[in-house]
């Protein structure tokens, strides 16, 4: 009922997906071909004129790229269909991911020259991990140097046999021949569509026994084609079935049969897999159903130069409606819906309602947050949450100062907001080396960021290359002692403490003891917090040479206290000092971060590239090939990675990428630990 008043899509025949995959493979190109071709465009406008629905901002026009995610909506074969369009870069991939939990089938784009390539592999994993049926569309099919035949075979050897085509290219690469669906006979540019259509009917009714059974006995021609298509939603949900599509956004090639595809044969929210949502500990079921209470998640926050602040959600239960008032997360008070809408990327088309399944937008609620989830009902203790995925952790980092102090609080808020619209960027401050450092995924990630510092809030930064955050830590046991006594006037002050240092494994959950082994009462219980708190300071501070430390067992073992002028503040002090004599004498080191790392090269820079690496302290650990390319895996010290991206973008004439990942710590070089300790000496000592 709720549904007919609104005139809402009915959930069955919506679909929504995300683009997903390596910059350059033509996302926003297919995007902007599929808004043509279903008439909502009239001229379809290309990225290098920066004219794209989806290619939008200024710095996306000015950089060639997509650097966030867009959203666009069309209707086809009765079918309302959302598209998420996402940049391919591994410095925004981040984005790319958080939109996820908005779709039901995430659509991995392949260029089909350039073949599979490190965000192909890193969004095929993210989207199995996270149980979202996949499809990979092989784009640019127009180009005559595409060999479509070998990069088939190249996914299926990667991603496995359950990757087949849904339809085949044409000898002259002008369209798409479906054989999923009918039984073709007509020539195709290789293999057979005979050959096609046997092995993805095979493929999808083994997810179905009956079906199985009848294909053995009675042969294909006799299968319920109804049967057969709920087999294939089945196997996309089982993920036994990933589709090819060929298409070439370019000519418009294939892009009838892509889109009939999408309405007919992907899943609606309907068929997807559930969403893993939550309440309290319980799991929370939640039904496309517009007359249930409401939910709906909030995938991504921009601020939009008219309108300001914008929330993008995806409605999992109920309705969002213009006018209503809704709660976010554990709010105490409602918030008021003003400005509902959908998007056609910049274009904000304002709307009564979103109804279950789909996707829209909400204008100017500052409460709005990435990740949080829109509901109807006050309940602070217990509100709806969807279960976060991991995203991407940011590694490369830019230390940063204002050039103009004054810029102090605009400079807060900006961040805040860009902080708010980006789940893969952090700003912190670092006590050990007196550094505030920018954190993203890549160095284009942070000039992006500080070239909308300075277009949108005409902030300028200084930045240089943050310093390493070492770690400190002992390697052999020890043991320090200190008396604290004084005497000023009136009541003194006395405590005493012996104590015994020692390493902890590396993999000690919290890397910090504190033990009381004290007896027959030589320090009063009640001072053992103090004595805790005081080699507490020590960690955070650094003993040695300014920088946190961890992995140290201390016991203490005995000590004397006085009735009277035992104080707190006494035990503190002379805890603080009998642990410093300890470290001293038990062999402190530096250690330094080490990252994992995953290059993609074409294979004929791999020798340099892995030289590269060498003189960075870095180990390769595994080459692998890749058609024309290589993946080089590698550890090395995150120190000598901090300006990377330019140094192999020279080494592999702009053909690299790279990600990289927390690996473990290893001790610092000897020389560089000493010329650290130097330092702090001569600063402590000051
Ligand atoms: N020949 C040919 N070129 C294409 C096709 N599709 C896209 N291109 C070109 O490929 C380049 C990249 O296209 P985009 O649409 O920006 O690619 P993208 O995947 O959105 O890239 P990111 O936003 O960086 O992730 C552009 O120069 C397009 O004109 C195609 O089907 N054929
Ligand atoms: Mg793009």
């Amino acid at each position: 009922m709720v549904a007919e008043d609104l005139s809402l899509p009915e959930p069955d025949t919506i679909r929504n997906l995300c683009l997903c995959g390596h910059t350059g493979g033509g996302k926003t190109t297919i995007a902007e071909r599929l808004l043509f071709a279903a008439g909502e465009i009239k001229r379809m406008g290309d990225v290098e004129h920066g004219n794209t629905v989806c290619d939008f901002t200024d710095e996306e026009q000015q950089h060639h790229h997509s650097l966030q995610p867009a959203v666009i909506h069309f209707d086809h074969e009765g079918h309302h269909v959302n598209v998420i369009d996402t940049p391919g870069m591994a410095d925004f991939v981040g984005h790319a991911i958080a939109c996820f939990p908005a779709v039901e089938t995430v659509v991995v784009v392949i260029d089909a020259v350039r073949g599979i390539e490190s965000e192909t592999r890193r969004l095929m994993q993210v989207a199995t991990e996270r149980n979202l049926p996949r499809m990979i569309l092989i784009n640019k099919m127009d180009l005559a140097e595409a060999d479509l035949e070998e990069l088939t075979n190249q996914i299926r050897e990667e991603f496995g046999d359950i990757c087949l085509p849904i339809n085949m290219p044409t000898p002259d690469r002008q369209g798409v021949i479906d054989v999923f669906e009918t039984d073709s006979h007509d020539p195709t540019l290789f293999s057979s569509a005979e050959d096609a259509h046997t092995r993805i009917v095979e493929q999808v009714i083994e997810v179905d026994d009956e079906l199985t059974e009848n294909y053995l006995e009675s042969g294909p021609n006799q299968l319920d084609p109804g049967r057969v298509h709920e087999a294939f939603e089945k196997a996309l949900r089982e993920a036994h079935l990933v589709p090819i599509v060929y298409v070439s956004a370019k000519s418009g090639a294939g892009v009838d049969k892509l889109l009939h595809v999408t309405a007919s044969l992907l899943p609606s929210p309907l068929e997807g897999n559930p969403r893993p949502f939550v309440k309290g500990d319980e799991p929370l079921h939640t039904e496309f159903d517009a007359a249930k209470p409401t939910i709906a998640h909030v995938f991504r926050v921009s601020t939009d130069k008219h309108i300001g602040k914008l929330g993008v959600f995806r409605v999992h239960q109920g309705v969002v409606r213009n006018r209503s008032e809704l709660y976010m997360d554990d709010s105490k008070k409602p918030l008021r819906v003003g400005h509902v809408m959908r998007l056609q990327g910049k274009e904000h088309v304002e709307t009564e309602a979103i109804g279950p399944g789909e996707i829209g937008a909400v204008s100017k609620l500052d409460e709005i947050h990435f990740d949080g989830v829109l509901h109807d009902g006050a309940t602070p203790d217990n509100p709806p949450h969807l279960v976060s995925l991991p995203l991407p952790k940011p590694m490369f980092g830019l230390a940063i100062e204002l050039k103009n102090h004054a810029d102090e609080t605009k400079f807060s808020s900006a961040i805040a907001k860009l902080q708010a619209e980006d789940p893969c960027f952090t700003l912190e401050r670092i006590g050990a080396t007196k550094q505030t450092v920018m954190r993203g995924l890549g160095e284009l990630h942070l000039r992006v960021v500080l070239e909308k510092l300075k277009a949108l809030y005409d902030i300028e930064l200084d930045t240089s290359q943050p310093k390493i955050a070492y770690r400190e830590t002992i390697t052999m046991p020890a043991e320090g002692h200190h008396r604290h006594k004084k005497q000023t006037g009136g009541a003194g002050q006395f405590g005493e403490v012996y104590l015994r240092v020692a390493p902890l494994p590396d993999d000690h959950e919290s890397g910090f003891e504190f033990v009381n082994a004290t007896v027959g009462g030589s320090i009063p219980r009640q001072f053992m917090p103090a004595i805790e708190k005081g080699i507490r300071q020590v960690l955070a501070d650094g003993a040695v040479a300014g920088y946190p430390m961890s992995g140290v067992r201390v016991e203490v073992y005995d000590g004397k206290h006085h009735d009277v002028d035992s104080k707190e503040i006494a035990f503190i002090t002379a805890g603080k000092k009998a642990f410093l004599e300890a470290v001293k004498k038990a062999k402190p080191i530096l250690l330094e971060p080490f990252v994992e790392v995953a290059i993609t090269t074409p294979s004929d820079f791999m020798g340099d590239v892995s030289g590269d690496i060498a003189t960075r302290r870095g180990r390769v650990n595994d080459t692998e090939m890749k058609g024309m390319n290589c993946v080089v895996k590698a550890v090395a010290p995150l120190g000598e990675l901090q300006s990377y991206a330019p140094q192999l973008r020279s080494i592999t004439s702009g053909a690299g990428s790279f990600s990289m990942t927390y690996s473990h710590d290893e001790p610092a070089p000897g020389d560089i630990q000493q010329a650290e300790m130097a330092a702090f000496q001569r600063h402590d000592d000051d």
